[in-house]
């Protein structure tokens, strides 16, 4: 942990969404504290301050998509300031902003990977499969299509940001937590086998076993982004989000998977998104995702070689 150096950076749009607001969540991040608490664990901070992107048209749909080129915009910001980082040997930390930004943080880190020759393991912590596509979706709402677009199904002004079409490939992603899929979404799932552990899967076989199966191959040469939309965990302990589902981890699931991700010693970059502070209770999302950040880093309540549990 001594030698590691990490980069705050706040995305604050929220024009990928359909409720307004996540555009606050990089300021409500630092408010609860991001910051120190990763300093805490001895690693060197730098909060790169926020990205600077179009502000919310707050118009309908065209084509499929509402607010392509604002989008598009954003996802080049954040792609430059991601390669950037991740170049000076630095792990970035997007405070989101809806999570549109995955795009360009996502294929940064994949540039980033074939350039030094490195996997990619992609976990994708989130309610939704997050897969729609301009004929699928049901909202236009391109925070809904992330996944898509990095698999290379969608507009070329999203697919192409990377330099190479597609990003990643189906095989290096994990979705964990998903308890809301769109119709055209389940079908494009199983046909790109996409690797998911829905809230099901983890009812009926826990969280130990889903996570282990999540980061299953993971080793030295793999850089771990965690994509962590907070809507992910039950709405009772995180009501801060523009796209609730019932029926989300607890608490202790959602540490118990962040205290595994820092057992592996591999996480190299993360996003934290849709945190929206128009709609929570005082800060306690916020506050809530901040915990999770530090189990992440590697807070854990006994010293490693002090555990029973193994
Ligand atoms: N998110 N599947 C819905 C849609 O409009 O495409 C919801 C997407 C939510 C996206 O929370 O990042
Ligand atoms: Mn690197
Ligand atoms: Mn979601
Ligand atoms: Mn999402």
């Amino acid at each position: 942990m001594e030698n590691l150096k990490v980069s705050l950076i706040g995305v604050p749009t929220d024009v990928g969404a359909g409720v307004r607001g996540a555009s606050m969540g990089p300021e409500a991040l630092r408010v609860a504290g991001l910051g120190r608490a990763i300093a805490a664990f001895g690693a060197e901070v730098r909060d790169c301050g926020n990205l600077a992107g179009p502000s919310n048209p707050e118009l309908p749909a065209v084509n499929g998509f509402r607010h392509l080129a604002e989008v598009a915009q954003w996802n080049l910001a954040v792609h430059q300031a991601v390669y950037a980082e991740l170049s000076e040997g630095r792990v970035p930390i997007m405070l989101g902003g809806d999570h549109c930004l995955a795009i360009g943080s996502i294929s940064a880190v994949a540039r980033h990977c074939r350039e030094t020759g490195r996997k990619l393991r992609v976990l994708w912590f989130d309610a939704h499969a997050d897969l729609n596509t301009a004929t699928m979706t049901p909202s236009g709402n391109i925070h809904g299509m992330p996944v898509a677009c990095l698999c290379g199904h969608g507009p070329e002004m999203l697919t192409g940001i990377g330099g190479e079409m597609p990003a990643i490939r189906p095989e290096q992603i994990r979705q964990i937590g998903i308890r809301s899929v769109d119709e055209g979404e389940k079908r494009f799932l199983h046909d790109l086998c996409v690797e998911v552990f829905d809230m099901r899967y983890i009812d009926e076989i826990g969280m130990r076993a889903t996570m282990e199966q999540a980061l299953a191959g993971v080793d030295q040469d793999t850089h771990l982004h965690v994509s962590l939309d907070v809507d992910f965990l039950d709405p009772t302990i995180a009501p801060g989000v523009g796209t609730t589902v019932r029926g989300g981890p607890t608490y202790r699931e959602a540490e118990l998977c962040m205290e595994m991700i820092a057992d592996t010693g591999q996480l190299a970059s993360l996003d934290i998104v849709e945190l929206n502070p128009a709609l929570d209770h005082c800060n306690m999302t916020a506050e809530l995702a901040v915990d999770l950040v530090e189990s992440l880093f590697g807070k854990s309540t006994l010293m490693r070689m002090h555990r029973n549990y193994r």
